[in-house]
Protein backbone atom coordinates (compact mmCIF):
# COMPACT_ATOMS: atom_id res chain seq x y z
CA UNK A 1 0.00 0.00 0.00
CA UNK A 2 1.03 3.32 -0.98
CA UNK A 3 2.18 5.50 2.29
CA UNK A 4 -0.01 9.15 2.14
CA UNK A 5 3.22 11.16 2.97
CA UNK A 6 5.30 9.73 0.00
CA UNK A 7 6.46 11.65 -3.12
CA UNK A 8 6.83 9.98 -5.80
CA UNK A 9 9.26 10.74 -8.86
CA UNK A 10 7.60 9.34 -11.91
CA UNK A 11 10.10 8.88 -14.67
CA UNK A 12 9.11 8.44 -18.07
CA UNK A 13 5.78 9.56 -19.41
CA UNK A 14 4.82 6.87 -22.22
CA UNK A 15 1.88 4.64 -21.30
CA UNK A 16 3.31 3.60 -18.20
CA UNK A 17 4.23 6.87 -16.90
CA UNK A 18 0.77 8.17 -17.56
CA UNK A 19 -0.79 5.01 -15.92
CA UNK A 20 1.19 5.66 -12.70
CA UNK A 21 0.42 9.46 -12.98
CA UNK A 22 -3.57 8.43 -12.97
CA UNK A 23 -2.88 5.56 -10.32
CA UNK A 24 -1.15 7.95 -7.88
CA UNK A 25 -3.92 10.88 -8.61
CA UNK A 26 -6.30 8.73 -7.66
CA UNK A 27 -5.04 7.55 -4.28
CA UNK A 28 -4.15 11.43 -3.56
CA UNK A 29 -0.27 11.26 -3.73
CA UNK A 30 2.20 13.62 -4.22
CA UNK A 31 4.31 13.21 -7.25
CA UNK A 32 5.73 14.76 -10.20
CA UNK A 33 6.53 12.98 -13.50
CA UNK A 34 9.57 13.99 -15.64
CA UNK A 35 11.09 12.14 -19.18
CA UNK A 36 14.28 13.14 -20.85
CA UNK A 37 12.25 13.44 -24.48
CA UNK A 38 11.36 17.28 -25.10
CA UNK A 39 7.71 15.77 -26.77
CA UNK A 40 6.66 12.71 -24.96
CA UNK A 41 3.85 11.28 -25.66
CA UNK A 42 1.17 10.95 -22.93
CA UNK A 43 1.40 15.48 -22.37
CA UNK A 44 -2.03 16.21 -23.16
CA UNK A 45 -3.71 13.44 -21.34
CA UNK A 46 -1.32 14.04 -18.23
CA UNK A 47 -1.87 17.70 -18.12
CA UNK A 48 -6.12 16.55 -18.57
CA UNK A 49 -5.61 14.99 -15.36
CA UNK A 50 -3.93 17.27 -13.48
CA UNK A 51 -3.25 20.64 -15.02
CA UNK A 52 -1.00 21.58 -11.95
CA UNK A 53 1.39 18.44 -12.33
CA UNK A 54 4.90 18.79 -11.51
CA UNK A 55 5.99 18.20 -14.88
CA UNK A 56 9.48 18.44 -16.32
CA UNK A 57 10.61 16.89 -20.05
CA UNK A 58 14.01 17.09 -21.88
CA UNK A 59 16.09 15.55 -19.21
CA UNK A 60 15.66 14.10 -15.89
CA UNK A 61 15.30 16.99 -12.81
CA UNK A 62 18.14 15.45 -10.02
CA UNK A 63 16.68 17.65 -7.50
CA UNK A 64 13.67 16.78 -7.64
CA UNK A 65 14.62 12.70 -7.55
CA UNK A 66 16.61 14.32 -4.46
CA UNK A 67 13.55 15.56 -2.89
CA UNK A 68 11.29 12.49 -3.93
CA UNK A 69 10.93 9.22 -0.84
CA UNK A 70 10.46 6.57 -4.61
CA UNK A 71 11.54 6.97 -8.12
CA UNK A 72 9.39 4.92 -10.36
CA UNK A 73 11.34 4.42 -13.32
CA UNK A 74 9.60 3.59 -17.51
CA UNK A 75 10.58 0.16 -18.77
CA UNK A 76 11.85 2.39 -21.52
CA UNK A 77 15.06 3.27 -19.12
CA UNK A 78 17.53 1.03 -18.18
CA UNK A 79 18.65 1.09 -13.78
CA UNK A 80 21.94 1.52 -14.97
CA UNK A 81 21.39 5.25 -16.74
CA UNK A 82 23.90 6.88 -15.08
CA UNK A 83 21.37 9.68 -14.04
CA UNK A 84 19.06 6.93 -12.22
CA UNK A 85 21.90 4.44 -10.97
CA UNK A 86 23.49 7.63 -8.85
CA UNK A 87 20.29 7.18 -6.61
CA UNK A 88 20.63 2.86 -6.12
CA UNK A 89 20.96 2.53 -2.71
CA UNK A 90 19.41 5.86 -1.58
CA UNK A 91 16.07 5.65 -3.29
CA UNK A 92 13.56 2.59 -3.81
CA UNK A 93 13.65 2.36 -7.32
CA UNK A 94 10.52 0.31 -8.88
CA UNK A 95 8.46 -0.06 -11.52
CA UNK A 96 4.68 0.28 -12.17
CA UNK A 97 4.95 -3.88 -11.95
CA UNK A 98 5.99 -3.53 -8.50
CA UNK A 99 3.49 -1.50 -7.31
CA UNK A 100 0.66 -3.79 -9.33
CA UNK A 101 1.77 -6.55 -7.57
CA UNK A 102 1.36 -5.17 -4.33
CA UNK A 103 -2.27 -3.51 -4.57
CA UNK A 104 -3.26 -6.73 -6.73
CA UNK A 105 -5.73 -8.37 -4.63
CA UNK A 106 -6.87 -11.60 -7.47
CA UNK A 107 -4.42 -14.13 -8.88
CA UNK A 108 -1.61 -13.20 -11.09
CA UNK A 109 -0.82 -14.93 -13.97
CA UNK A 110 2.60 -14.04 -15.63
CA UNK A 111 4.27 -14.66 -18.42
CA UNK A 112 7.27 -13.88 -20.01
CA UNK A 113 10.03 -14.94 -22.53
CA UNK A 114 11.59 -13.98 -25.97
CA UNK A 115 8.79 -15.09 -27.91
CA UNK A 116 5.32 -15.92 -27.54
CA UNK A 117 4.09 -13.89 -24.74
CA UNK A 118 1.26 -11.75 -26.77
CA UNK A 119 -0.13 -15.32 -28.04
CA UNK A 120 0.11 -16.70 -24.78
CA UNK A 121 -1.50 -13.81 -22.65
CA UNK A 122 -4.07 -13.71 -25.28
CA UNK A 123 -4.82 -17.65 -24.76
CA UNK A 124 -4.83 -17.07 -20.93
CA UNK A 125 -7.31 -14.58 -21.10
CA UNK A 126 -9.58 -16.43 -23.49
CA UNK A 127 -9.42 -19.22 -21.43
CA UNK A 128 -10.48 -17.48 -18.17
CA UNK A 129 -13.06 -15.11 -20.06
CA UNK A 130 -14.55 -18.57 -21.55
CA UNK A 131 -14.62 -20.26 -18.34
CA UNK A 132 -17.20 -17.28 -16.96
CA UNK A 133 -14.01 -15.36 -15.02
CA UNK A 134 -14.00 -11.87 -14.56
CA UNK A 135 -10.27 -11.37 -16.01
CA UNK A 136 -8.00 -8.39 -16.54
CA UNK A 137 -5.42 -8.80 -19.60
CA UNK A 138 -2.29 -6.15 -20.20
CA UNK A 139 0.79 -5.67 -19.41
CA UNK A 140 4.04 -5.30 -21.86
CA UNK A 141 0.73 -6.23 -24.32
CA UNK A 142 -0.15 -3.01 -24.27
CA UNK A 143 -2.68 -1.93 -21.26
CA UNK A 144 -0.24 -0.88 -18.57
CA UNK A 145 -0.71 -3.06 -15.54
CA UNK A 146 -1.79 -0.11 -13.13
CA UNK A 147 -4.67 0.81 -15.46
CA UNK A 148 -5.92 -2.77 -15.02
CA UNK A 149 -6.46 -2.72 -11.34
CA UNK A 150 -10.29 -3.29 -10.46
CA UNK A 151 -11.87 -4.56 -7.59
CA UNK A 152 -14.30 -6.91 -9.69
CA UNK A 153 -11.55 -8.89 -11.11
CA UNK A 154 -10.62 -12.54 -10.27
CA UNK A 155 -7.81 -13.24 -12.65
CA UNK A 156 -5.02 -10.48 -13.55
CA UNK A 157 -3.13 -11.81 -16.39
CA UNK A 158 -0.36 -10.06 -17.22
CA UNK A 159 2.41 -9.97 -20.15
CA UNK A 160 5.83 -9.11 -18.41
CA UNK A 161 9.16 -7.40 -20.66
CA UNK A 162 12.22 -8.28 -19.19
CA UNK A 163 12.66 -4.21 -18.38
CA UNK A 164 9.28 -4.19 -16.84
CA UNK A 165 10.72 -7.45 -14.43
CA UNK A 166 13.79 -5.30 -13.81
CA UNK A 167 12.89 -3.32 -11.55
CA UNK A 168 10.10 -5.82 -10.08
CA UNK A 169 10.99 -6.96 -6.20
CA UNK A 170 8.44 -9.77 -5.83
CA UNK A 171 5.88 -10.44 -7.82
CA UNK A 172 4.02 -13.38 -5.85
CA UNK A 173 2.17 -14.35 -9.00
CA UNK A 174 -0.06 -17.32 -8.77
CA UNK A 175 1.42 -19.18 -11.91
CA UNK A 176 4.44 -17.80 -13.93
CA UNK A 177 6.30 -19.13 -16.95
CA UNK A 178 9.64 -18.25 -19.00
CA UNK A 179 8.52 -19.20 -22.70
CA UNK A 180 11.75 -19.70 -24.17
CA UNK A 181 15.02 -17.65 -24.10
CA UNK A 182 16.51 -16.76 -27.48
CA UNK A 183 18.59 -13.68 -28.22
CA UNK A 184 16.45 -10.43 -27.93
CA UNK A 185 17.24 -6.29 -26.57
CA UNK A 186 21.51 -7.36 -26.99
CA UNK A 187 21.65 -3.45 -26.95
CA UNK A 188 20.57 -3.07 -23.21
CA UNK A 189 22.12 -6.19 -21.48
CA UNK A 190 25.87 -7.07 -21.89
CA UNK A 191 25.33 -10.50 -22.65
CA UNK A 192 22.69 -13.49 -22.20
CA UNK A 193 22.63 -14.08 -18.79
CA UNK A 194 21.95 -10.55 -17.64
CA UNK A 195 19.33 -11.27 -19.69
CA UNK A 196 17.98 -14.29 -18.11
CA UNK A 197 19.19 -12.69 -14.91
CA UNK A 198 15.94 -10.05 -15.62
CA UNK A 199 13.57 -12.91 -16.61
CA UNK A 200 14.13 -14.96 -14.07
CA UNK A 201 12.73 -12.47 -11.66
CA UNK A 202 8.90 -13.36 -12.64
CA UNK A 203 9.98 -16.32 -10.46
CA UNK A 204 10.10 -14.29 -7.32
CA UNK A 205 7.56 -15.28 -4.98
CA UNK A 206 5.27 -17.52 -7.19
CA UNK A 207 3.58 -20.37 -6.29
CA UNK A 208 3.46 -22.60 -9.69
CA UNK A 209 6.34 -22.22 -12.34
CA UNK A 210 5.36 -23.57 -15.58
CA UNK A 211 8.88 -24.54 -17.07
CA UNK A 212 10.17 -24.97 -21.39
CA UNK A 213 11.68 -28.26 -20.54
CA UNK A 214 13.62 -27.61 -23.19
CA UNK A 215 15.33 -24.39 -22.75
CA UNK A 216 17.77 -24.48 -19.96
CA UNK A 217 17.85 -20.49 -20.05
CA UNK A 218 14.29 -20.37 -19.73
CA UNK A 219 14.51 -21.67 -16.11
CA UNK A 220 14.87 -20.44 -13.03
CA UNK A 221 16.14 -21.42 -9.14
CA UNK A 222 13.11 -21.48 -7.46
CA UNK A 223 12.12 -21.35 -3.96
CA UNK A 224 11.21 -24.22 -1.64
CA UNK A 225 7.78 -25.70 -2.20
CA UNK A 226 6.99 -23.96 -5.45
CA UNK A 227 5.54 -26.43 -7.87
CA UNK A 228 6.74 -26.94 -10.96
CA UNK A 229 4.86 -28.04 -14.12
CA UNK A 230 6.96 -28.98 -17.61
CA UNK A 231 5.93 -28.09 -20.83
CA UNK A 232 7.83 -30.04 -23.99
CA UNK A 233 7.59 -30.85 -27.34
CA UNK A 234 8.72 -34.67 -27.12
CA UNK A 235 6.23 -36.83 -25.49
CA UNK A 236 5.15 -35.63 -21.71
CA UNK A 237 6.05 -37.47 -18.99
CA UNK A 238 3.50 -38.00 -16.37
CA UNK A 239 1.72 -34.78 -15.23
CA UNK A 240 3.87 -32.61 -17.91
CA UNK A 241 2.51 -31.60 -20.89
CA UNK A 242 4.01 -32.47 -24.83
CA UNK A 243 2.85 -33.67 -27.97
CA UNK A 244 1.54 -37.16 -28.52
CA UNK A 245 2.09 -38.55 -32.01
CA UNK A 246 -0.64 -41.02 -33.11
CA UNK A 247 -0.19 -41.67 -36.71
CA UNK A 248 -0.63 -38.84 -38.95
CA UNK A 249 -1.90 -37.05 -35.78
CA UNK A 250 0.34 -35.08 -32.79
CA UNK A 251 -1.85 -34.29 -30.06
CA UNK A 252 -1.30 -31.49 -27.54
CA UNK A 253 -1.37 -33.75 -23.95
CA UNK A 254 -1.05 -34.25 -20.06
CA UNK A 255 0.96 -36.91 -19.86
CA UNK A 256 -1.26 -39.91 -21.23
CA UNK A 257 -4.34 -38.01 -21.87
CA UNK A 258 -4.87 -36.64 -25.44
CA UNK A 259 -6.16 -32.91 -24.87
CA UNK A 260 -6.57 -31.38 -28.53
CA UNK A 261 -5.72 -32.58 -32.23
CA UNK A 262 -3.45 -30.01 -33.46
CA UNK A 263 -4.93 -29.86 -36.77
CA UNK A 264 -8.07 -28.24 -34.51
CA UNK A 265 -5.47 -25.51 -34.06
CA UNK A 266 -6.42 -21.97 -36.08
CA UNK A 267 -2.88 -21.13 -34.81
CA UNK A 268 -0.20 -22.74 -36.85
CA UNK A 269 3.21 -23.85 -36.19
CA UNK A 270 4.93 -25.60 -34.03
CA UNK A 271 5.95 -23.03 -32.12
CA UNK A 272 2.41 -21.98 -31.02
CA UNK A 273 2.19 -25.87 -30.04
CA UNK A 274 4.45 -24.88 -27.49
CA UNK A 275 2.52 -21.37 -26.81
CA UNK A 276 -0.87 -23.46 -26.61
CA UNK A 277 1.14 -26.57 -23.90
CA UNK A 278 2.34 -23.35 -21.67
CA UNK A 279 -1.39 -21.62 -21.79
CA UNK A 280 -3.14 -24.91 -20.88
CA UNK A 281 -0.43 -25.36 -18.19
CA UNK A 282 -1.03 -21.73 -17.22
CA UNK A 283 -4.91 -22.01 -17.16
CA UNK A 284 -5.20 -25.36 -14.93
CA UNK A 285 -2.69 -24.07 -12.35
CA UNK A 286 -5.37 -21.00 -11.60
CA UNK A 287 -8.12 -23.76 -11.79
CA UNK A 288 -9.72 -22.75 -15.33
CA UNK A 289 -11.88 -25.50 -16.35
CA UNK A 290 -10.02 -28.17 -19.36
CA UNK A 291 -13.00 -27.90 -21.45
CA UNK A 292 -13.16 -24.13 -21.42
CA UNK A 293 -9.34 -23.91 -21.96
CA UNK A 294 -10.43 -25.96 -25.08
CA UNK A 295 -12.55 -24.01 -26.76
CA UNK A 296 -10.79 -20.75 -26.24
CA UNK A 297 -7.98 -22.49 -27.72
CA UNK A 298 -10.03 -23.89 -31.00
CA UNK A 299 -11.27 -20.79 -31.47
CA UNK A 300 -8.42 -18.35 -31.07
CA UNK A 301 -7.47 -17.40 -34.39
CA UNK A 302 -3.98 -15.80 -33.95
CA UNK A 303 -2.82 -11.87 -33.20
CA UNK A 304 -2.18 -9.84 -35.90
CA UNK A 305 1.62 -9.01 -37.71
CA UNK A 306 2.20 -12.96 -36.01
CA UNK A 307 2.48 -14.90 -39.38
CA UNK A 308 -0.52 -13.80 -40.70
CA UNK A 309 -1.84 -14.24 -44.04
CA UNK A 310 -2.30 -11.22 -45.87
CA UNK A 311 -3.50 -11.75 -49.39
CA UNK A 312 -2.80 -14.18 -52.49
CA UNK A 313 -1.67 -11.88 -55.33
CA UNK A 314 -0.96 -13.89 -59.12
CA UNK A 315 -0.51 -17.28 -57.24
CA UNK A 316 1.40 -15.58 -54.23
CA UNK A 317 0.90 -15.69 -51.06
CA UNK A 318 2.29 -12.93 -48.68
CA UNK A 319 2.66 -13.45 -45.04
CA UNK A 320 2.96 -10.57 -42.02
CA UNK A 321 5.16 -11.25 -39.35
CA UNK A 322 6.30 -8.11 -38.72
CA UNK A 323 6.04 -8.77 -35.16
CA UNK A 324 9.27 -11.26 -35.22
CA UNK A 325 11.55 -8.52 -33.71
CA UNK A 326 14.30 -10.69 -33.06
CA UNK A 327 16.24 -13.93 -34.53
CA UNK A 328 14.03 -16.49 -32.44
CA UNK A 329 10.79 -15.28 -33.89
CA UNK A 330 11.88 -15.26 -37.60
CA UNK A 331 13.57 -18.87 -37.24
CA UNK A 332 10.62 -19.97 -35.83
CA UNK A 333 8.46 -18.67 -38.76
CA UNK A 334 11.01 -19.76 -41.47
CA UNK A 335 11.07 -23.47 -39.98
CA UNK A 336 7.44 -23.68 -39.95
CA UNK A 337 6.90 -22.06 -43.07
CA UNK A 338 9.29 -24.42 -45.17
CA UNK A 339 7.59 -27.31 -43.85
CA UNK A 340 3.77 -26.15 -44.51
CA UNK A 341 4.90 -25.16 -48.20
CA UNK A 342 6.32 -26.86 -51.06
CA UNK A 343 7.08 -23.47 -53.27
CA UNK A 344 9.86 -21.35 -52.84
CA UNK A 345 10.03 -18.73 -50.27
CA UNK A 346 11.41 -15.20 -50.60
CA UNK A 347 12.24 -13.01 -47.28
CA UNK A 348 11.97 -9.78 -46.30
CA UNK A 349 14.10 -8.60 -43.13
CA UNK A 350 15.89 -6.42 -41.68
CA UNK A 351 15.83 -2.98 -39.25
CA UNK A 352 17.58 -2.14 -36.22
CA UNK A 353 19.24 -5.27 -35.27
CA UNK A 354 19.68 -4.79 -31.62
CA UNK A 355 23.10 -6.22 -31.10
CA UNK A 356 22.21 -9.90 -32.35
CA UNK A 357 24.18 -12.73 -33.28
CA UNK A 358 22.66 -13.21 -36.92
CA UNK A 359 24.52 -17.06 -37.55
CA UNK A 360 21.99 -19.02 -36.66
CA UNK A 361 19.58 -17.16 -39.22
CA UNK A 362 22.29 -17.06 -41.94
CA UNK A 363 21.78 -20.87 -41.63
CA UNK A 364 18.59 -20.89 -42.06
CA UNK A 365 17.90 -18.05 -44.56
CA UNK A 366 20.73 -20.31 -47.13
CA UNK A 367 19.10 -23.61 -46.18
CA UNK A 368 15.27 -22.73 -46.80
CA UNK A 369 15.48 -19.00 -48.65
CA UNK A 370 15.53 -18.56 -52.24
CA UNK A 371 15.86 -14.74 -52.44
CA UNK A 372 16.30 -11.93 -49.49
CA UNK A 373 14.80 -8.25 -49.74
CA UNK A 374 16.84 -6.29 -47.05
CA UNK A 375 16.08 -3.65 -45.41
CA UNK A 376 17.12 -0.93 -42.37
CA UNK A 377 20.17 0.03 -40.42
CA UNK A 378 21.39 -3.58 -39.91
CA UNK A 379 20.79 -4.69 -43.58
CA UNK A 380 24.22 -6.11 -44.30
CA UNK A 381 24.22 -7.59 -40.97
CA UNK A 382 22.04 -10.08 -42.40
CA UNK A 383 23.57 -9.72 -45.96
CA UNK A 384 27.13 -10.54 -45.09
CA UNK A 385 26.51 -14.37 -44.04
CA UNK A 386 24.38 -15.46 -47.04
CA UNK A 387 25.61 -17.58 -49.74
CA UNK A 388 25.60 -16.45 -53.60
CA UNK A 389 22.33 -19.01 -54.20
CA UNK A 390 20.36 -16.93 -52.21
CA UNK A 391 19.31 -13.33 -54.31
CA UNK A 392 19.63 -10.34 -52.38
CA UNK A 393 18.00 -7.22 -53.45
CA UNK A 394 18.31 -4.13 -51.43
CA UNK A 395 15.91 -1.54 -50.98
CA UNK A 396 14.79 1.90 -48.90
CA UNK A 397 11.25 1.40 -48.12
CA UNK A 398 8.57 -1.59 -47.77
CA UNK A 399 6.82 -0.89 -51.03
CA UNK A 400 9.99 -1.53 -52.69
CA UNK A 401 10.56 -4.47 -50.62
CA UNK A 402 7.35 -5.81 -51.70
CA UNK A 403 7.81 -4.69 -55.55
CA UNK A 404 11.08 -6.71 -55.42
CA UNK A 405 10.26 -9.83 -53.68
CA UNK A 406 7.20 -9.84 -56.23
CA UNK A 407 8.89 -9.56 -58.63
CA UNK A 408 11.50 -12.60 -58.19
CA UNK A 409 8.96 -14.88 -57.13
CA UNK A 410 6.37 -17.34 -59.18
CA UNK A 411 3.13 -18.76 -58.66
CA UNK A 412 2.79 -21.11 -55.76
CA UNK A 413 5.57 -19.06 -53.94
CA UNK A 414 5.56 -17.49 -50.57
CA UNK A 415 6.80 -14.10 -49.48
CA UNK A 416 7.42 -13.32 -45.80
CA UNK A 417 7.74 -10.70 -43.88
CA UNK A 418 9.67 -11.27 -41.02
CA UNK A 419 12.61 -9.05 -39.80
CA UNK A 420 14.17 -10.89 -37.47
CA UNK A 421 14.87 -6.43 -36.16
CA UNK A 422 12.95 -4.03 -34.46
CA UNK A 423 11.37 -1.41 -37.07
CA UNK A 424 11.78 1.71 -35.31
CA UNK A 425 14.53 2.87 -37.53
CA UNK A 426 12.10 3.13 -40.21
CA UNK A 427 8.74 2.63 -38.65
CA UNK A 428 6.68 3.91 -35.78
CA UNK A 429 6.66 0.52 -34.46
CA UNK A 430 6.22 -2.86 -35.52
CA UNK A 431 2.53 -2.37 -36.28
CA UNK A 432 3.09 0.48 -38.35
CA UNK A 433 5.81 -1.74 -40.34
CA UNK A 434 2.90 -4.41 -40.76
CA UNK A 435 0.39 -2.04 -41.39
CA UNK A 436 2.95 -1.05 -44.60
CA UNK A 437 3.55 -4.33 -45.93
CA UNK A 438 -0.37 -5.30 -45.72
CA UNK A 439 -0.89 -1.90 -48.13
CA UNK A 440 2.22 -2.32 -50.44
CA UNK A 441 0.57 -5.90 -50.89
CA UNK A 442 -3.00 -4.74 -51.66
CA UNK A 443 -1.33 -2.23 -54.48
CA UNK A 444 0.04 -5.24 -56.00
CA UNK A 445 -1.79 -5.65 -59.41
N1 LIG B 1 12.13 7.01 -23.33
C1 LIG B 1 13.05 8.02 -23.30
N2 LIG B 1 13.08 8.83 -22.21
C2 LIG B 1 12.25 8.68 -21.18
C3 LIG B 1 11.30 7.65 -21.21
C4 LIG B 1 11.27 6.81 -22.31
O1 LIG B 1 13.81 8.21 -24.24
O2 LIG B 1 12.34 9.49 -20.23
C5 LIG B 1 12.07 6.13 -24.51
C6 LIG B 1 12.46 4.69 -24.21
O3 LIG B 1 13.81 4.46 -24.31
C7 LIG B 1 11.63 3.93 -25.23
C8 LIG B 1 10.40 4.78 -25.40
O4 LIG B 1 10.72 6.05 -24.91
O5 LIG B 1 12.29 3.86 -26.47
C9 LIG B 1 9.18 4.21 -24.67
O6 LIG B 1 9.56 3.93 -23.34
P1 LIG B 1 8.52 3.94 -22.16
O7 LIG B 1 9.17 3.36 -20.97
O8 LIG B 1 7.90 5.29 -22.02
O9 LIG B 1 7.44 2.91 -22.70
P2 LIG B 1 5.87 2.91 -22.47
O10 LIG B 1 5.22 3.84 -23.43
O11 LIG B 1 5.58 3.11 -21.04
O12 LIG B 1 5.50 1.43 -22.92
C10 LIG B 1 5.94 0.38 -22.09
C11 LIG B 1 6.48 -0.74 -22.97
N3 LIG B 1 7.59 -0.19 -23.79
C12 LIG B 1 8.85 -0.51 -23.53
O13 LIG B 1 9.19 -1.26 -22.67
C13 LIG B 1 9.90 0.12 -24.41
C14 LIG B 1 5.37 -1.26 -23.86
O14 LIG B 1 5.86 -2.41 -24.55
C15 LIG B 1 4.20 -1.71 -23.00
O15 LIG B 1 3.14 -2.09 -23.86
C16 LIG B 1 3.76 -0.59 -22.09
O16 LIG B 1 4.86 -0.10 -21.31
C17 LIG B 1 2.66 -1.02 -21.12
O17 LIG B 1 3.14 -1.95 -20.21
C18 LIG B 1 6.21 -2.22 -25.93
C19 LIG B 1 7.59 -2.77 -26.18
O18 LIG B 1 8.18 -2.47 -27.21
C20 LIG B 1 5.23 -3.01 -26.80
N4 LIG B 1 8.14 -3.61 -25.28
C21 LIG B 1 9.41 -4.25 -25.49
C22 LIG B 1 9.24 -5.54 -26.28
O19 LIG B 1 8.14 -6.12 -26.31
O20 LIG B 1 10.26 -6.02 -26.85
C23 LIG B 1 10.03 -4.58 -24.14
P1 LIG C 1 6.09 -11.60 -27.94
O1 LIG C 1 4.96 -10.91 -27.24
O2 LIG C 1 6.97 -12.37 -27.00
O3 LIG C 1 6.84 -10.73 -28.88
P2 LIG C 1 4.25 -12.79 -29.87
O4 LIG C 1 3.24 -13.79 -29.49
O5 LIG C 1 3.78 -11.40 -30.13
O6 LIG C 1 5.40 -12.79 -28.79
O7 LIG C 1 5.03 -13.29 -31.15
C1 LIG C 1 6.16 -12.54 -31.61
C2 LIG C 1 6.87 -13.26 -32.72
O8 LIG C 1 7.40 -14.48 -32.23
C3 LIG C 1 5.99 -13.64 -33.91
O9 LIG C 1 6.80 -13.50 -35.05
C4 LIG C 1 5.64 -15.09 -33.65
O10 LIG C 1 5.38 -15.80 -34.85
C5 LIG C 1 6.91 -15.61 -32.95
N1 LIG C 1 6.64 -16.62 -31.94
C6 LIG C 1 5.51 -16.80 -31.22
N2 LIG C 1 5.66 -17.80 -30.35
C7 LIG C 1 6.92 -18.27 -30.48
C8 LIG C 1 7.68 -19.29 -29.84
N3 LIG C 1 7.15 -20.03 -28.88
N4 LIG C 1 8.96 -19.48 -30.28
C9 LIG C 1 9.50 -18.73 -31.24
N5 LIG C 1 8.82 -17.74 -31.89
C10 LIG C 1 7.56 -17.51 -31.52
Amino acid sequence: MLASDKTIAVVGLGITGLSSARYLTRKGASFCVMDSRENPPGLVELKALNPDVRLHVGGFRQDWLADADEIWLSPGIALDHPEILRWKGQKLIRGDVDVFAEEARAPIVAITGSNGKSTVTTLVGEMAAAAGVKVKVGGNLGTAVLDLLSDEAELYVVELSSFQLETTRQLNASAATILNLSQDHMDRYPDMLAYHRAKIRIFFGCRQAIMNKQDALAQGPLAEGVKVTWFTSDKPGHNEYGLLADGEQIWLAKGNQKLLDTAELKIKGAHNWLNALAALALAEAVSIPLAASQSALKAFKGLTHRCEWVAEKSGVTYFNDSKATNVGAALAALHGFSKAFSGRLFLIAGGQGKNQDFRTLHKAINQQVSGCILMGIDAEQIATGLVPAVRIARVAAMDEAVAAAAAMAQPGDVVLLSPACASLDMFQDYQARGESFRQAVEALC
